[in-house]
């Protein structure tokens, strides 16, 4: 399997998930900030141009994060990454499709404005709610997380899409430790040898 990822993207979510599985796998890196998403090479594998895709063996192609971490951890059920009763994968799913609808998106508002706005209009307004509104949703996490273990009780798929977006904080001017409970959160998923190692690929210092 190939990862493609750019350092510190959502791909790092996928990238935890991958080393915790102990799957074969290469790591190809491919920069958001230095346009490489934009050369043909990786237009053929992803029209959409967007981090994470994992490419199988076979060649098949698989994007979003959430469907990636899905089928990372079912593939490697001895991992137990994510539940296996009914319950339990829903509340994964009730998290990880939120994070990604609601909590990626107000990100993307204040850093791909232009994305979501008509010509001529102007771009401050809309980066200033999805500042605060970040900062509400980092409240609201934090609130719901439990003061140990992780956000399901084990480690699972949640707790690595959880570390991508307490890491984008600095990007939007708010102070992590603003959120004590995910901060340490993310501390424990940071402190697991999987992450670190993926940390260490991406050339990223732990939160
Ligand atoms: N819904 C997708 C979003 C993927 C996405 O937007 N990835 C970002 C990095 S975090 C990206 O590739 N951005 C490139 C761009 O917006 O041009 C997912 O959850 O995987």
């Amino acid at each position: 399997m190939r990862l493609y990822y750019s350092p510190g993207s959502c791909a790092l979510a996928p990238h935890i998930v991958i080393e915790e599985t102990g799957a074969d796998y290469e790591p190809v890196r491919i920069t958001l900030a230095k346009g490489e998403h934009m050369t043909d090479a990786f237009g053929a594998i992803n029209p959409r141009r967007r981090v994470p895709v994992l490419e199988l063996d076979d060649g098949q192609v698989l994007t979003e994060t959430h469907a990636i971490m899905c089928y990372l951890a079912d593939s490697h059920p001895d991992a137990k990454l994510i539940p296996t009763d009914p319950l339990g994968r829903a509340r994964a799913h009730e998290w990880m499709n939120w994070l990604a609808s609601t909590v990626h998106v107000t990100f993307a508002t204040f850093f791909r404005p232009e994305r979501f706005l008509g010509e001529g209009q102007a771009k401050e307004p809309m980066q200033a709610a999805a500042r605060q509104r970040y900062d509400a949703l980092m409240h609201e996490i934090d609130g719901r997380l439990p003061g140990e273990g992780f956000a399901l009780g084990g480690f699972s798929v949640v707790d690595a899409h959880l570390t991508v977006f307490l890491r984008w904080a600095a990007r939007m001017d708010h102070d992590p430790a603003s959120y004590p409970t995910y901060q340490a959160l993310v501390r424990r998923v940071q402190d697991r040898p999987a992450a670190a190692r993926a940390l260490e690929i991406e050339e990223l210092p732990p939160l």
